[in-house]
This record gives C-alpha cells, sequence and structure tokens, in this order.
C-alpha cells in the first residue's frame, strides 16, 4: 500500500498521446528526478490540477526520451486520494514505455491490473459496486449499458444497497435486544412486526433481483444464434446486418462450420450474433463438430433468428429444428423472397411457429431488412432491458448476493413462524447483512478482492 505505483494507462499502439500515471506518496518526487520543465520550477511546490510542460530527460544519460506535458494532481482530491501524476507522452510504443522504465529504475513499482482503482476503494473513496462500474463503463458498447454503468457509479446501487442494509441492522439488533432482555420485563418487540419488517426488506430484495435478468442483457447484451438448415442464408444475413462481409456464403450446403460472433447495435442494446453451421445430418467430422456447436449455441442464446428458405420446400432438416424451438425466443425469418416464392412453405412455418414473430426477407434486394431490425429492438424493450426501476442491477455477483441473502431472511421469517428462538432468527438477519455488505465492500475478503480488481486493465 505504502509503495507509489505506475502504469502505461493508454492502449498499446500509436495514438495521439500515450499517459503514463502513477499515484503514491512519492509520486511527484519520482517524476521531479526525470522531468525537466521548461521553465524551472518544483513540482512539489506547483498547485494540484495544474500542467507541466517540459521534457522526460533519463538522469543517468542526460539522453531527452519525449517533449512531455505532466498533470499533478495532490492528495486527496484525485482518483486514488493519493497524490497523482499523469505523464503525457506523444502517443507510440517506445516513449512511454521507455518513460515507464525510467519510473521504475526512480522508485516506482508497476501497478497491478486495477490497482489504482482498489486503492480508490481501499482509500474509501468508492465502494466496491462503484469499482465494478468502472470496468463496466470501460467495456460498454452501447449507449443503454453506459447509463447503467454510470448510474452505477455514481453510488445508484450503492445507496440503494446501503438503505437495505440499514433497515437489516435496525431489525436485527431490536431481535438481539430482546434476547438480551428476555429476564427483565421490559417490553420486548412484538415478533409479528419484526416480520412484517423482514418482509418489507424482502420485497425489496426481490425487486432488485428481478432486474437482473434485463441488467444482465444491458451489459452483455442480448445473445443471438442464427440457426436453420444448410444454405438458408444464414451467413447472408450476419453480413447484412453487420453491413460486412464477415462470413463466406457460397452457395454450397455446408459452409460455415466454427461460430462466428460480432456485436451489432440495436437501439441502444448489444446484439451478440452467432452465425452457426447449417443444422443437417453431418457429411464430414468437421461438420459434424460445427453443428454440435450450432446446437450449444442454441440452447446459450436469449434470442434465435430461425432462417428458412421461402423459395423451397419444408424439409425433413427444417423441421427437425422446429422441433428444438420450444421454449424459445424465436424470430423465424423466411429468406429468399426474390425467387419465387411457395405458399405452402410460409404456411406451414407460421403454423408450426405460431407463438413466434414471423419475417419475411431477400438478402439479394434486400428487402424487409429493417423489419426485422425492428423486430428484434421490441424483443430488446421485452427482455426488460429498459427497466421501470431507476436501480437496475447488472452484476451477476450482485444478483447472486442478493438472492442468498433473500434466502436467509426468508428462513428468519420461518422460523418466526415456527416459533424458533430469537438466537436463530437473529444469526440468520446477520447472515443477510453480510451478504448484502459483500456488494458495497462493506465485508470483503482479499478474494472477492482480487478477483474483483483482476478484471480491470493495467494503468486503470
Ligand atoms: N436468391 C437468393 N439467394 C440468397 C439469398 N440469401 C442467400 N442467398 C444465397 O444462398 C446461398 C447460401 O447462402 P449462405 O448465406 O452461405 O447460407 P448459410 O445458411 O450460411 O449456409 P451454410 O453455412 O452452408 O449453413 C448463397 O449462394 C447465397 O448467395 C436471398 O435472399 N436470395
Ligand atoms: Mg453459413
Amino acid at each position: 500500500m505504502k509503495n507509489t505505483i505506475a502504469a502505461i494507462s493508454t492502449p498499446p499502439g500509436e495514438g495521439g498521446i500515450g499517459i503514463v500515471r502513477l499515484s503514491g506518496s512519492e509520486a511527484i518526487a519520482i517524476v521531479s528526478k526525470i522531468f525537466k520543465p521548461k521553465k524551472e520550477k518544483m513540482l512539489k511546490t506547483v498547485p494540484s490540477y495544474s500542467s507541466h510542460y517540459g521534457f522526460v530527460v533519463n538522469p543517468a544519460t542526460r539522453e531527452t526520451i519525449d517533449e512531455v506535458i505532466v498533470n499533478i494532481m495532490k492528495a486527496p482530491a484525485t482518483y486514488t486520494r493519493e497524490d497523482v501524476v499523469e505523464i503525457n507522452c506523444h502517443g507510440g510504443f517506445s516513449s512511454v514505455r521507455r518513460t515507464l522504465e525510467l519510473l521504475l529504475k526512480y522508485g516506482a513499482r508497476l501497478a497491478l491490473p486495477g490497482e489504482f482503482t482498489k486503492r480508490a476503494f481501499l482509500n474509501g473513496r468508492i465502494d466496491l459496486a462503484q469499482a465494478e462500474a468502472v470496468v463496466d463503463i470501460i467495456k460498454a458498447k452501447t449507449e443503454e449499458s453506459l447509463r447503467a454503468a454510470v448510474n452505477q457509479l455514481k453510488g445508484g446501487l450503492s445507496k440503494k444497497t446501503n438503505a437495505i442494509a440499514e433497515s437489516l441492522k435496525n431489525i436485527c439488533a431490536r431481535v438481539e435486544a430482546n434476547i438480551e432482555f428476555a429476564e427483565e420485563e421490559t417490553e420486548s418487540t412484538d415478533l409479528a412486526e419484526i416480520k412484517r419488517e423482514l418482509l418489507k426488506v424482502l420485497r425489496e430484495i426481490n425487486i432488485l433481483i428481478a432486474t437482473a435478468e434485463g441488467g444482465r442483457i444491458l451489459r452483455e447484451g442480448i445473445k443471438t444464434s442464427i440457426i436453420g438448415k444448410p444454405n438458408a442464408g444464414k451467413s447472408s444475413l450476419l453480413n447484412e446486418l453487420l453491413n460486412e462481409e464477415r462470413a463466406i456464403v457460397t452457395h454450397l450446403p455446408g459452409t460455415t462450420r466454427d461460430i462466428i460472433e460480432e456485436t451489432i447495435n440495436i437501439k441502444g442494446i448489444a446484439f451478440v450474433l452467432s452465425d452457426t453451421a447449417g443444422i443437417r445430418k453431418a457429411k464430414d467430422l468437421a461438420e459434424e463438430k460445427g453443428i454440435e456447436r450450432s446446437i450449444k449455441s442454441m440452447d446459450e442464446a436469449d434470442l434465435l433468428l430461425v432462417v428458412f428458405d421461402g423459395s423451397g420446400e419444408i424439409e425433413q432438416e427444417d423441421l427437425e429444428i422446429i422441433k428444438k424451438l420450444q421454449g424459445k425466443n424465436v424470430i423465424a425469418v423466411i429468406n429468399k423472397t426474390d425467387l419465387k416464392p411457395l405458399k405452402t412453405t410460409e404456411k406451414i412455418i407460421r403454423k408450426l411457429l405460431k407463438c413466434s414473430t414471423v419475417i419475411k426477407i431477400s438478402l439479394v434486394n434486400k428487402n424487409g431488412m429493417e423489419k426485422l431490425k425492428k423486430e428484434m429492438g421490441k424483443i430488446a424493450l421485452i427482455k426488460g432491458t429498459k427497466s421501470k426501476e431507476s436501480i437496475i442491477i447488472t452484476n451477476v455477483r450482485h444478483k447472486e448476493l442478493m438472492q442468498n441473502a433473500g434466502e436467509l431472511i426468508e428462513k428468519a421469517v420461518e422460523s418466526i413462524n415456527n416459533g424458533m428462538s430469537e438466537e436463530f432468527i437473529a444469526l440468520d438477519i446477520r447472515g443477510a447483512l453480510d451478504y448484502v455488505g459483500c456488494i458495497t465492500g462493506r465485508v470483503s475478503t482479499e478474494d472477492i478482492m482480487n478477483k474483483i480488481f483482476s478484471d480491470f486493465c493495467i494503468g486503470k
């Protein structure tokens, strides 16, 4: 904790600028050793949040490494609550790397992934849920996922979680008071009232848990698998949705083998599209493996785009696929409507998939694509991503902790119903409180922290 850490905070490669960042009590002193400002000055005494122009110079050889701007931010009003210095180099591999090497040589230690943010947490500037939001902001691919992550960073979820923890703490204190003063004839809290309050907290927890499915989709996108028999036009559909010749398309059935995954954005929600191998009786081992992957992808998907060749008869292969669709979220896509479409084919599809939307398209003359995208957008809405609740859970870790807390509260309520002793009731409420506390890190272990911060990139 005492060490001053340093890392390159911008992605590797060529760019306008590259930033090397330091945090810790020695940050300014270390930078002073390798930075020669244009105008003579002591960095130690400059104001916080000031910028300084000059050069990074190797003190041992006097070699100038780069022309830079150094930003000084002084504790405690910084990202980590420690002194933070950012050196803006010209972007590129060498300049930032050599600057970092000098900093390490003159007393800094290389930061671990997420260590800057971990310090922000350990120094009490943000809680654990907010630290997790930082990763989500970095990884956000759409407006909606960004909005949810920023809301979490601003403390939306933390506030709600803390309020739940506070209620549980109060309830627990009252149950424990009953135990302590059992012998005395003081007025003890009515267990029926405790039960009512526990149920109220449980309702709030359940409302949060109910937002998690939509939240997961916001964070990770809607897993959308494009399936169908060989040659139906699945890869053509992927390419059209991406607006790019991403997958190989040929007139030969069995062209796609490996799954191709790409993300598109419809109405602010990410759709993670998988183009899969056409499902049929495989002709060779590679195709067989491909089809196994198609089926797996189908099982894991949130949404299936099932592609049919509308110019041909419905075949046994189509029927086999339709059999696998029960209980799934399906949009049936009748393709190749530029060719002479068969009325009977459409009729059979509408009959067998009467619970699903049917969209007719042609990938040759690009008909029907807007309709299809509109339908996909509707699914995004149905899946609850535009949740009415302002606080939503987007992280599986938070969901599981809430579920565990909810189970213990149910157990406490059951204990009250069964006339169990108050020690048992208090124990379960304490347990629930601990689970809730793990969300914001009021209760945290090295294990949890390591897992969370290992998701970060170095320099954040
Ligand atoms: N006429 C017509 N041909 C199409 C249409 N969509 C795709 N095709 C053709 O159908 C053939 C198969 O297209 P793909 O996109 O490779 O089909 P696929 O479903 O990915 O096939 P597999 O990867 O073998 O399972 C190609 O020759 C495409 O040009 C369409 O709307 N109309
Ligand atoms: Mg294909």
